[in-house]
């Protein structure tokens, strides 16, 4: 096997879905959290990413001393298993009272339930050795307009991200822009947004991004060059790899499969800006087709990591100083050949 340092991979108890869509129930049999462990050890990944209630289910309902006690013993498990925690997530969008939004909800009362079980992911952060809590804003942007005053919603966010800030003096924020769905619009739909917002709060530094290669697309941005711009500014802490064809519903594809050339040019970004050097996880944030077979269950994970890794010989073998001699012709044209050849090989 050629040397694949330093990326080490990771997925969460979601990837391995059973197939509901909007129009149709699920087609394979609900597993287990702990069959998703064993499947992810045994496939040789080093860490599993968590929702909040997915380290501890329920949660709502739970006191906070319960919620530190389970989430300690799934640490022990972790640990016993040789596995890590890549970050946790607060699940904002499930709940009763998050219909209106979390953080961004015209109600009070709902706003505080947000800040409230945030805290909480922070704790259980804590507990599984993380200090990443990752922000999908799912909720947060308008579908109707004029419902919500979105000056107000930014103030929201802000004050929400510093009382995160404040209750763990360790923790990273990690956001998640997606520019639309289940929103219309999301308030923080690109890189720029999250960075930019980031500047706003108490401590800039520890208030970074999560790039998800479908959720740019849907903004209609390069997944490779959002890469380049986090990682210009040391602020890429997260990666969930996957595909997307078009502008369309959250496709969740396996890495690579639409867009191979993207997939390709996204690798060679995190090569050129050494993601992973500095601890980070490749995660592949991708769902089994509705059509995938239970016993085929863990190959759209399987199969992403393949072609990651394939990707990363490709990058690796890319003949730079040929490239740069058509560069400094302003031969773009062979270039472009040049890429399409390496791609295709003997
Ligand atoms: C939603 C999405 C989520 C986040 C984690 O589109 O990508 O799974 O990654 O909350
Ligand atoms: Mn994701």
């Amino acid at each position: 096997m050629p040397n694949h340092a330093p990326y080490k991979f990771c997925f969460g108890p979601w990837n391995l879905s059973e197939g509901a869509d909007p129009y149709g129930p699920t087609t394979r049999p609900p597993q287990s959290f702990d069959w998703k462990l064993a499947q992810l050890k045994k496939h040789g990944f080093a860490a599993m990413m968590f929702h909040d209630d997915d380290a501890v289910p329920e949660i709502d309902g739970k006191s906070e001393a319960q919620i530190r006690k389970e989430a300690t013993a799934l640490r022990k498990r972790l640990d016993g298993e040789g596995l890590a925690a890549e970050m946790v997530a607060p699940r904002l969008w499930f709940s009763p009272m998050t219909i209106d939004g979390a953080y961004t909800s015209n109600d009070p009362k709902h706003r505080q339930y947000a800040i409230d079980r945030s805290l909480r992911s922070i704790d259980i952060a804590k507990i599984l050795g993380t200090d990443i809590l990752v922000l999908w804003l799912a909720r947060e942007g308008s579908y109707i307009r004029e419902s919500k005053n979105a000056r107000r919603c930014i103030g929201w966010l802000v004050e929400a991200f510093d009382q995160m800030l404040a209750h763990d003096k360790k923790i990273r924020l990690a956001i998640e822009p997606k520019p639309n769905e289940p929103m219309d619009h999301a308030y923080l739909p690109t890189i720029g947004h999250a960075l930019a917002i980031a500047q706003l709060t108490r401590d800039p530094n520890r208030v970074g991004c999560l790039i998800e290669s479908a959720h740019a697309i849907l903004a209609g941005l390069d997944p490779a060059d959002e890469i380049d711009f986090a990682m210009s500014f040391g602020k890429l802490w997260s990666l969930h790899l996957n595909d997307q064809n078009g502008l369309k519903y959250d496709q969740d594809r396996p890495f690579g499969n639409t867009n191979l050339r993207s997939a390709f040019d996204q690798v060679r970004a995190l090569e050129r800006n050494g993601y992973g050097r500095r601890g980070e996880y490749v995660c592949f944030d991708v769902h089994p087709f509705r059509t995938t077979k239970p016993e085929h269950w863990m190959d759209h994970l399987l199969n992403s990591r393949r072609t990651f890794l394939r990707l990363v010989e490709k990058a690796r073998t890319f003949d730079e100083a040929a490239a740069n001699e058509l560069i400094a012709e302003r031969n773009y044209q062979a270039l472009d050949q040049m890429v399409i050849e390496h791609l295709l090989g003997q």
